[in-house]
C-alpha cells in the first residue's frame, strides 16, 4: 500500500485521522501492547514512531513490537537518520522548513537516502514547521532553530505555502512534544486555507476537548504523543471525538 495515497484519499473524503506518537525511550511492552489494543478498537490511524533523541529505546524494536501486535501502518517520525528502519511501512521525511539549520533542511536527508533507497521504504516529504509553545521544547533545543511566533500566522502560511510549492506532500504545525500551548486555532484556521495538502498539527495536546477545537478549526490529522502516557483512557476519547467529527462531516 501506498501511505501517501491512503493519507490523501482519506482527505479528500474529508476524513479527519489520527495518529498516536509512541517515544522508543517510553515504549513499554505492556503499554504498548494495550495501546495496540485501544488503538484498534477505536480506529487510530496511524502509529508514529521517532523522536528528536532517543537515549536508550529502540526504534526498530518498537516497529517489531507494534508490528507484533497490530496492523495499524507503522510511520517513522524520525529526529535524525539514524531512526530509518526497514520494517516500517512508511517514513515521514520532514524537513525543518520553519528553521535555518541546512543539517535538518536537507543534511539528515543525505545521509538516509541510500538506506531508504536500499529498503525500498516509503517516504512521504514533509514540511516540518516548528511553532514557539511558550517553553523551550526538546526538538527546539535539539533542532537548534528559532520556532515561528506563536502568532506568527503571516508568516506560518508563508512557510507552509512554501513547502507545498516545493512538492511536499504534508505539512506539519508543530507546537513540541510537551509543549506548554498547542497551535493556535487562528494559525491552524489560515494555514489550512493557505495550502491544499493535508495538513498535521500535533504538540501540547492533553485533552478531548482541544484536539476536537483543532480538528474544527482545519487539521486534517492530530498528533498526540506525551499526554496518552499520563492519561491512558485520553486516546479512546480522542478517537472518539474524531469519529463524532467524521460522522457529523459526512451528514453535510
Ligand atoms: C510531538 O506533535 C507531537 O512531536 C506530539 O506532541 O507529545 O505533546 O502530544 P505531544
Amino acid at each position: 500500500m501506498i501511505y501517501e495515497n491512503h493519507i490523501l484519499r482519506k482527505f479528500n473524503e474529508g476524513r479527519k485521522q489520527l495518529a498516536v506518537l509512541i517515544d522508543p525511550d517510553k515504549a513499554e511492552k505492556e503499554q504498548v501492547e494495550r495501546l495496540c489494543y485501544y488503538s484498534k478498537a477505536h480506529e487510530v490511524d496511524y502509529f508514529f514512531v521517532g523522536g528528536s533523541v532517543i537515549t536508550h529505546g529502540s526504534i526498530h524494536q518498537t516497529i517489531q513490537l507494534l508490528k507484533q501486535h497490530t496492523d495499524i501502518p507503522v510511520i517513522i517520525f524520525p529526529g535524525n537518520a539514524s531512526q530509518v528502519d526497514k520494517h516500517a511501512d512508511a517514513l515521514l521525511y520532514l524537513s525543518l522548513i520553519s528553521g535555518r539549520n541546512p543539517d535538518l533542511l536537507i543534511g539528515q536527508h543525505i545521509i538516509s537516502a541510500p538506506a531508504i533507497k536500499e529498503f525500498g521504504l516509503e517516504v512521504i516529504s514533509t514540511g516540518y514547521i516548528l511553532i514557539d509553545s511558550g517553553n523551550v521544547t526538546t526538538v527546539q533545543y535539539v533542532s537548534n532553530t528559532k520556532p515561528i511566533p506563536h502568532d506568527g500566522i503571516e508568516i506560518a502560511m508563508s512557510t507552509a505555502l512554501a513547502g507545498e510549492y516545493l512538492g511536499m506532500k504534508l505539512i506539519y504545525l508543530e507546537a513540541g512534544s510537551g509543549a506548554r500551548r498547542t497551535v493556535s486555532e487562528k494559525m491552524i484556521k489560515e494555514v489550512r486555507n493557505e495550502i491544499t495538502v493535508p495538513l498535521i498539527v500535533g504538540g501540547g495536546i492533553r485533552t478531548a476537548e482541544k484536539a476536537k477545537d483543532i480538528y474544527l478549526a482545519g487539521a486534517d490529522i492530530v498528533v498526540i504523543g506525551n499526554a496518552i502516557e499520563t492519561n491512558a483512557n485520553l486516546m479512546t476519547e480522542i478517537a472518539e471525538a474524531k469519529k463524532e467529527i467524521n460522522e457529523t462531516l459526512k451528514k453535510k
